[in-house]
């Protein structure tokens, strides 16, 4: 028995849940899909699933805009299916972490409807951010803030009064200043913590609260950042968030010590994001600077020990992530060369050097090397069939808002979100009996499940093997000891004695005495190849 809390160790695997498994054939996933793939997930070997949100919605911002938190959408199924599906998973061995939004709701939600029909000054609209607009006719927006996916972050509604929405327009912020609004969400979440809910990821946890003074950003570049170093911006990770942080804490803690909420925050450094894993907040929080980092030892090196030593200092472990449904996936960004921002290239990569080949080998030993270390590792559904961006979707399928809030500039976050490959063939390679909701690549059929169950060498059982050893070897520990070696090799210790190592490198380099328990591409002889990790254990497995 580990004696850590099961989530500071755990792998999490994020189910996107549109695009994991469908069950009647509509071309979208959903919770039926869903439930016949549990084994599946359980004989992978993760500890838990984060489910995207499956509430009611418009699906404008792919379910991020909430019309009901109590209900799910009929597209992905019923609340009763929804209810089943965590008591399974659980027979499963799975725990079930649900995705809270609570920034904002969709228009569809009925406080917002109330809102529109209700007179300027309402408090139908106290519930929401509504300011009259600027200038003497009010056809000014209220600030110059900016929407996340671009363009103004206010609309106006013709009597004078605007809205925000800090992202898209079908996305009113709720106004954390209404104790009514503070009263519904803690509601929402004692809701599906009684259905048998472990957890929350929150989304956009850095926000919530605005400055009641509604000031300008000023600053054009300023008002488009997602990250701010300082105490007092508008409306990015404001000192009022741990206040709330810590109501809901109390709300987990009052059932059960195996609960635990993680906090999507964008914010600008670690020490602004440690501050979200304070006692009685967050349990954990993602370090997406590990994902940002670039192809090189060093850089790895040392966003690794800064995370190490920034959660230690508040008692806490990182929070890796590669790969999730906003950012490009990891297997293509590694193949880019290193001056190329993958989200510039998805526009218009054509004639960019992209070797998807190097991209996948870079991927599986960044995976290796995510699950080697001290901490909770998220997983993103397909990673583990070591899955591409499909970068070359056609404009007419896109369904981000942010390709048309960003008039186009952006082509958004389709890519990392088509519906897997489950077989080798079939109408949506297994996805369903129908055809699904993205198209899939014609080659998707190759990298299915199908296709590589089984296969020594695959991702997937790369993924398996590298799961199962982390149970085995990597439960207890927090510490890791780094190795002095080659200055383009990752290397350390785990205190079971597990070694890893990555070549960030041009030439092998010696591998240590030991067996070599799981390695991430072909080895050569006893050297490790570039662009390649292995995991060598000595002694006894526990
Ligand atoms: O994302 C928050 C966020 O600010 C970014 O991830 C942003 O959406 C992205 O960089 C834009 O390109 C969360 C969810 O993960 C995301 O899917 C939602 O769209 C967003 O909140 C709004 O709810």
């Amino acid at each position: 028995m580990s004696s850590q809390p099961w989530w500071r160790t755990a792998a999490i695997y994020q189910v996107y849940i549109r695009s994991f498994a469908d069950g009647n054939g509509d071309g979208t996933g959903d919770i039926a899909g869903l439930r016949s793939r549990l084994p599946y997930l359980a004989a992978l070997g993760v500890d838990a699933i984060w489910i995207n949100p499956w509430y009611r919605s418009p699906l404008n911002d792919g379910g991020y805009d909430v019309a009901d938190y109590r209900d799910i959408d009929p597209r992905f199924g019923t609340l009763d299916e929804a209810t089943s599906l965590i008591a399974d998973a659980e027979r499963h061995g799975l725990r079930v972490i649900l995705d809270l939004v609570p920034n904002h709701t969709s228009h569809r939600h009925r406080w917002f409807e109330e809102a529109l029909a209700a007179p300027p000054g309402s408090p139908a609209r106290a519930r929401y951010h509504f300011r009259r607009g600027k200038g003497r006719q009010g056809t000014a927006p209220p600030t110059d803030w900016r929407s996340v996916f671009g363009g103004p972050a206010w609309t106006p509604l013709g009597d004078g009064d605007w809205y925000l929405h800090l992202f898209d327009p079908t996305q009113p912020d709720l106004n954390w200043a209404n104790p009514e609004v503070r009263a519904e969400i803690e509601d929402v979440i004692r809701f599906w913590l009684a259905r048998g809910a472990t957890g929350f990821r929150v989304d956009v946890a850095h926000s919530l609260v605005k400055d009641p003074a509604y000031p300008d950003v000023g600053d054009e570049e300023e008002a488009l950042l997602v990250a701010h170093d300082e105490s007092n911006h508008p409306f990015w990770d404001r000192p009022e968030i741990h206040e709330i942080a810590r109501e809901w804490r109390a709300i987990l803690d009052g059932h059960g010590d195996h609960t635990m909420m993680v906090a999507e925050a964008w914010v600008a450094s670690l020490a602004r994001l440690v501050a979200y894993l304070r006692q009685g907040e967050y349990h954990q929080a993602f370090d997406f600077a590990f994902l940002e980092t670039e192809w090189d030892a060093a850089a790895m090196r040392e966003v690794i020990a800064a995370s190490l030593a920034a959660t230690a200092t508040v008692g806490s472990v990182p929070t890796w992530v590669l790969s999730n449904h906003d950012v490009v996936r990891h297997a293509t960004r590694y193949g880019l060369p290193g001056d190329v921002s993958a989200k510039a290239w998805l526009l218009d990569g054509d004639g960019t050097d992209y070797d998807p080949a190097l991209g996948l080998r870079r991927a599986r030993a960044a995976t290796l090397l995510m699950l080697a270390l001290p901490g909770s590792a998220y997983l993103y559904q397909g990673e583990e069939l070591g899955l591409a961006e499909v970068y070359d979707l056609p404009a007419a399928v896109l369904d981000d808002p942010v390709w048309i809030r960003s008039g186009h500039t952006e082509k958004g976050r389709d890519g990392c979100r088509v519906p897997l490959p489950w077989t080798v063939a079939g109408p949506s390679f297994g996805f369903g009996d129908g055809g699904a909701w993205l198209p899939q690549p014609s080659g998707w059929g190759a990298r299915s499940v199908e296709a590589q169950r089984g296969r020594p060498g695959s991702t997937l059982e790369m993924y398996r093997q590298a799961l199962a050893l982390r149970t085995a070897w990597l439960r207890d520990d927090v510490d890791l000891t780094w190795e002095d070696r080659d200055a383009e090799v990752v290397a350390f210790r785990r205190a079971s004695g597990l070694r890893c190592l990555v070549n960030f490198g041009e030439a092998g380099h010696p591998i240590p005495p030991g067996k070599v328990v799981v390695a991430s591409g072909p080895l050569d002889g006893d050297r490790l190849p570039p662009d390649t990790a292995v995991w060598v254990t000595e002694g006894q497995r526990r």
